[in-house]
């Protein structure tokens, strides 16, 4: 180091302990908004100086939540992690049964074996069900993951052992279990499809969209149902995942909690083997205003970080590529001792107490149960934003050599005999050696500790999920002399279909009992169609009203936006339109009220585009 270097290292040392001050005196007067503020100013007065900032838009490969912010948990957590367990290994013998009976059947380990805490957490603390006017919440489960859902139903006894033996068998005597979360052929069950990739989320958005615009209408009160949304890493390079995230920015959807299960893998190989997903993920999250709270570390790795002082441990963690991090859920602890570690000296010494094997098990943050509870509990009381959690996991978790993050993890579906000992030994499943090989289901007994502690928890949450339950009480139907006019022709005068059909939409908006059921959902398109005179008649919805003099204010037809507004104006997406009209055609079973949607789009384009949404809609029963 020359002399110019250590003088500019002693300057750079007396701001930061400058800012320590401001910090700690902020911090003792329990002002600390006052640090950020001041550091704010700072930025300002730099960027009006012209210097060229760093973007602020990702922060360091570390948890978003401090250690000394995690609250206690609340939950018996032991128990918990036995009933967890279970669900793992029935999951996992679902699959299994399923194919050796039927070679081919298909089905998938690996994503729910990843996810598993990410749920359980969920169903043990927040997932709240329907009960009394509160309509539940609305809860999108990652579709490979389903075996998981049947696997706590068994648990929670509302599926029996003929069901899980009937898994993607829905014709099989009794009945089965469809692959995927289909309402269509579960009609009592599921409630939202999700398994083909990107509609999940974009669905969840604007459900959580509509939802506001059903309370802003006054069809809805009390409290407001969470909209949770699983995606995996993987799915977000759908277009439709990413596509509407500004919306729920700019709405401030705070209602909607999305829950990215950062496994690294998709079905191939890995989502970004030589870059970093989750920090690709957290600048385009908090680029369109969504408050991210990054989940990358269990609690093992806390100690090692508060010894970090030089800052090496978390440079190293940023060099790692997500291929690396691979790699190290692969390899025994020697290896990660090697190559992660051994690359500084220092740290090397850091973990000279940790056995290869306790390296090797030093958790990821979305299997640590206890650090999944804080981001939860953060991401539920979050005004203002919707939040992003997103949780780095080990694809195929707890497989061991049978599939724990290998690339071929996502298609494994058998598990030899070895393997299945390995797996009952890790999640002391209490099966025995002679039936092992069979892969029974397990299932604690009605009186055990962890049955009543699972119904226990249900219960205090408002019952079971997923459920559905199309309770709404029906709408009257117009009758025959209501449409007369178009049963009688149009005489001398020629009327295109489109201008029949906004009149017949104008005459049903003003009928006195269906007339404020009616959502007409238009991208961008209603001066094309003729619809303008709709826009002061009923209004554009909009969460702020109108917060400008439209130019057009003096002319009739002018464009106004409401608070109660009735039309939704969707801009350019068609996606987002037809996501909108799920959301409202699915109102009847989610809110236990009718409403009526009108997609009104361009043909030449609209229809294109949103095929898949459609196939959507039948399946959910829109
Ligand atoms: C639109 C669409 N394309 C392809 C598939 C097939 N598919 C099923 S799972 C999967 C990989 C999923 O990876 P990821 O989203 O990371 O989920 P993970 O299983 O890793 O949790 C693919 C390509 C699909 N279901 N939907
Ligand atoms: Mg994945």
């Amino acid at each position: 180091m020359n002399s110019e270097s250590q003088t500019d290292a002693a300057e750079t040392k007396r701001w930061l302990d400058a800012l320590e001050v401001v910090l700690q005196s902020a911090l003792k007067d329990h002002a600390a908004e006052r640090a950020p503020l001041l550091f704010d100013k700072l930025v300002t007065r730099l960027r009006d100086s012209g210097l060229p900032l760093p973007h602020a838009v990702s922060t360091p490969y570390l948890n978003t939540m401090p250690v000394e912010k995690q609250p206690p948990y609340p939950g018996d957590w032991q128990t918990e992690v036995r009933i967890k367990s279970y669900i793992r290994w029935n999951a996992m013998a679902m699959v299994v049964n399923a194919n050796r009976r039927h070679s081919g059947l298909g089905g998938h380990i690996s994503t729910y074996a990843s996810c598993a805490t990410l749920y359980e957490v969920g169903f043990n603390h927040f997932f709240r069900a329907a009960h009394g006017d509160f309509p539940g919440d609305f809860v999108f489960f990652q579709g490979h993951a389903s075996p998981g859902n049947y696997a706590r139903a068994y648990l929670e006894r509302r599926l029996d052992e003929r069901h899980l033996q009937n898994f993607r068998q829905e014709l099989a005597e009794g009945g089965g279990l469809s692959s995927y979360p289909h309402p269509y052929l579960m009609p009592d069950f599921w409630q939202f499809p999700t398994v083909s990739m990107g509609l999940g989320p974009i669905v969840s958005i604007y459900t959580a969209r509509f939802n506001r615009y059903l309370r802003a209408r006054g069809f809805q009160e009390g409290d407001e149902p969470k909209i949770w949304c699983f995606v995996g890493d993987g799915e977000t390079d759908e277009p439709e995942t990413l596509g509407a995230l500004s919306l729920a920015g700019r709405e401030n959807l705070d209602t909607l909690i999305w829950v990215v299960n950062c496994n690294l893998q998709r079905l191939d190989g890995p989502v970004r083997g030589n870059g970093k997903i989750i920090q690709e993920l957290e600048a385009v999250f908090r680029g369109a205003g969504w408050n991210v709270i990054k989940l990358i570390w269990g609690s093992d790795w806390d100690a090692l970080l508060a010894k970090d002082a030089k800052g090496l441990l978390v440079k190293r963690m940023e060099e790692a590529v997500d291929g690396d991090y691979q790699k190290y859920s692969v390899e025994p602890g020697s290896y990660t001792r090697k190559h992660f570690f051994g690359k500084y000296p220092e740290l090397l010494e850091m973990v000279n107490h940790l056995t290869d094997d306790q390296i090797h098990r030093l958790m990821r943050g979305g299997h640590d149960t206890r650090k999944v509870y804080a981001a939860y509990k953060a991401a539920v009381e979050h005004a203002g934003q919707p939040t992003v959690i997103l949780a780095k996991t080990v694809k195929g978790y707890g497989l061991g050599e049978a599939g724990e993050g290998r690339n071929i993890t996502h298609q494994q579906k058998k598990l030899n005999e070895k393997e299945l000992r390995e797996f009952r030994e890790r999640f002391r499943i209490p099966i025995s050696d002679d039936v092992i090989a069979e892969t029974p289901f397990y299932r604690p007994p009605p009186d055990s500790p962890e049955t009543k502690y699972l119904l226990e928890r249900r219960k205090a949450l408002g019952g079971f999920l997923p459920a559905r339950k199309a309770c709404a009480k029906p709408l009257p139907v117009p009758d025959r002399k209501f449409f007369g006019e178009f049963l009688h022709g149009s005489d001398r005068f020629s009327v295109s279909t489109t201008m029949a059909f906004v009149k017949l939409l104008t005459n049903l908006l003003r009928h006195p009992e269906i007339g404020r059921r009616i959502v007409p959902i238009i991208p961008d398109e209603a001066r094309t169609f003729g619809m303008d005179a709709l826009f002061r008649q009923i209004g554009i919805y909009s969460p702020k009203g109108q917060l400008y003099e439209p130019v057009d204010r003096e002319s009739l037809l002018y464009y106004h936006e409401a608070k109660d507004g009735q039309i939704l104006e969707e801009g350019i997406t068609e996606a987002g339109a037809m996501s909108e009209f799920i959301a409202a055609g699915t109102a009847y079973a989610n809110h236990g009220l009718h409403m009526v949607p009108f997609f009104i789009y361009y043909s030449m384009f609209g229809f294109q585009r949103v095929g898949d949404l459609m196939w959507l809609a039948g399946d959910i029963k829109a």
